[in-house]
């Protein structure tokens, strides 16, 4: 039996308007187990009405009060909720169980927990003359908004948005991806038992064709804050910039990992496997270009093919599972092709290459084997494009220079890695990075406070503590004359 999910709109549980449904597969065993509204126009615009009308009053609640609420949803996720939702990511993403219970749902609620007391500790600017006037800035909510958020780290990534939003006054319509959207129901239900307002958080399922255009293009939605690939961050521009609205795009990536020979060898070789295949390899900020100083390629090489290959690739749910399923059958179809095109370009296969198939439960699965592949020039396709899969690709270098030239030749900016024990090195080639994240000696060591967010063709703006509470509000210069 399927489970039927529902929309959430004016604080209710809604079927969508025409009745339709596209399917909800999980990855590791390809059977469908839920039926997602195929949200319309008609069903954004229900959500606009309702979020609307309750944007006045949320805007007015107190801080401390929407706080109090923000941190009510938190503590729901943390407890009463929280094995229904690691199990609900899993069955929905495909991602080992261990991913979705300690890191992806304390995420979800480390994002409302944040937020709530940030706007706790908000403050503005004055620009006093002397005895004659004085200018302060007010922030107020924006209004309505849109968050859109993609299937790799689904509740994590959208309560990244929404919390600020909601933290900040604003309303919202939000829209999960259609491929991942169990988890953002559950957080439907979450958010009725914690006493949200009716109207103040709707979430419209669908696909982004139909639903996620209709909240890009609904003239009464102000804001939109989006993370996806790179090419839909374009048509949301296309759409929303002539409109004027304000715009967070947080995009593709193709980072660089930058391996110096100086480096802390175990915690760089440890960290790199997870660098690399951390959740198949679908996060954004996962570091899929290697490169390696020259002195200790040949070591690398040996042993992290070695640790790859001790890599279990199996049932998610299983607990001694390293790697579970990639997202959906579209997406194992496309890292396969980029294999197919790696080989063509003449990459050599160290390790991985191919599907694999799993025996039982998991027969029908999206498994890839990690991969590893060498000898590419830097500008062909498969180190040019975002595989966004359990695919790197590793590069010798000889000097500083040349990795920072390899490292930034790409369309992407969105992060990377160094691995140096020189601290002049570290600083010099940070600040020569085209990256908006930079992580040295570490990777993916997340403070909910710091600028996150990409340059180049890896996003406009930037996300995380009081970058995103900006985002959310229109600064209003205030000016009174004393003469
Ligand atoms: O993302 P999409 P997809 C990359 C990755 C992946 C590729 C495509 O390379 O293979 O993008 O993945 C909604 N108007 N990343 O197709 O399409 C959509 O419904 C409004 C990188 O899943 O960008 C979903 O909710 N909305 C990435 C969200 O946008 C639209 C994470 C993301 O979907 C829309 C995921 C439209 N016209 C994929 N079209 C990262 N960097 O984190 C789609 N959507």
């Amino acid at each position: 039996m399927e489970i039927i999910l529902q929309n959430y709109i004016g604080g209710e549980l809604l079927s969508p308007l025409e009745e339709a449904y596209i399917h909800g597969t999980n990855p590791a065993t390809g059977e469908t187990f839920a039926l997602v509204p195929d949200s319309t126009a008609k069903d954004v615009d229900l959500a606009v009405e309702s979020a609307q009308s309750a944007f006045p009053s949320w805007s007015e609640t107190p801080a401390k009060e929407r706080s109090k609420i923000l941190h009510r949803i938190a503590e729901l996720i943390e407890t009463k909720y929280f094995d229904q939702l690691v199990e609900a990511e899993t069955t929905d993403n495909g991602k080992p169980l261990h991913l979705s219970r300690n890191v992806d749902i304390p995420r979800a609620a480390a994002n409302f927990h944040f937020f709530a007391s940030a706007i706790l500790h908000t403050h503005t600017e004055a620009f006093p003359n002397e005895s004659t006037s004085l200018n302060y800035t007010l922030r107020q909510p924006i209004g309505v908004v849109g968050c859109i958020s993609p299937w790799n780290l689904p509740l994590y990534l959208f309560t990244w948005k929404i919390a600020p939003a909601l933290a900040a006054g604003c309303t919202v319509v939000g829209k999960p991806s259609e491929i991942t959207p169990y988890t953002s129901f559950l957080l439907s239900k979450i958010c009725m038992e914690a006493g949200l307002p009716a109207g103040v958080l709707n979430i419209v399922h669908g696909t982004g064709p139909k639903a996620g255009r209709a909240i890009t293009s609904h003239p009464e939605i102000k804001a939109i804050s989006f993370t996806g690939g790179t090419k839909t961050g374009a048509e949301i521009s296309r759409i929303a910039a002539p409109m004027f609205k304000k715009l967070s795009l947080e995009l593709g990536g193709k980072n660089p990992n930058i391996i110096f020979e100086d480096c802390n060898y175990d915690k760089m070789i440890e960290t790199t496997l997870r660098s690399s295949f951390s959740n198949q390899g679908q996060i954004c900020l996962c570091g899929s270009r290697i490169f390696v100083q020259e002195g200790i390629y040949d070591r690398f090489k040996k042993d992290f093919v070695k640790k790859t290959e001790q890599l279990k690739v199996g049932d998610p749910l299983a607990p001694t599972t390293d790697v579970g399923a990639v997202v959906s059958e579209a997406h194992l179809n496309k890292i396969l092709n980029y294999i197919e095109l790696a080989k063509e370009e003449g990459g050599t296969m160290l390790t991985g290459g191919n599907r694999i198939v799993l025996e039982g439960r998991c027969k029908n699965g999206y498994f890839v084997a990690p991969t590893i592949i060498e000898g590419l020039d830097q500008q062909c396709r498969t180190n040019q494009e975002e595989i966004f899969g359990p695919v790197v690709t590793l590069a010798p270098f000889k000097k500083e220079e040349e990795a920072i030239q390899m490292a930034n030749a790409t369309q992407y900016g969105l992060s990377a890695t160094v691995w140096t024990q020189n601290l002049n090195v570290a600083h010099r080639v940070a600040n020569k990075l085209q990256a908006g994240i930079v992580w040295i000696n570490t990777w993916m060591l997340r403070d909910l406070r710091t600028y996150f967010g990409g340059m180049k063709q890896s996003g406009v703006g930037r996300e995380g503590g009081f970058q995103a509470l900006n985002f959310f509000t229109e600064a209003k210069n205030v000016t009174i004359d004393f003469t």
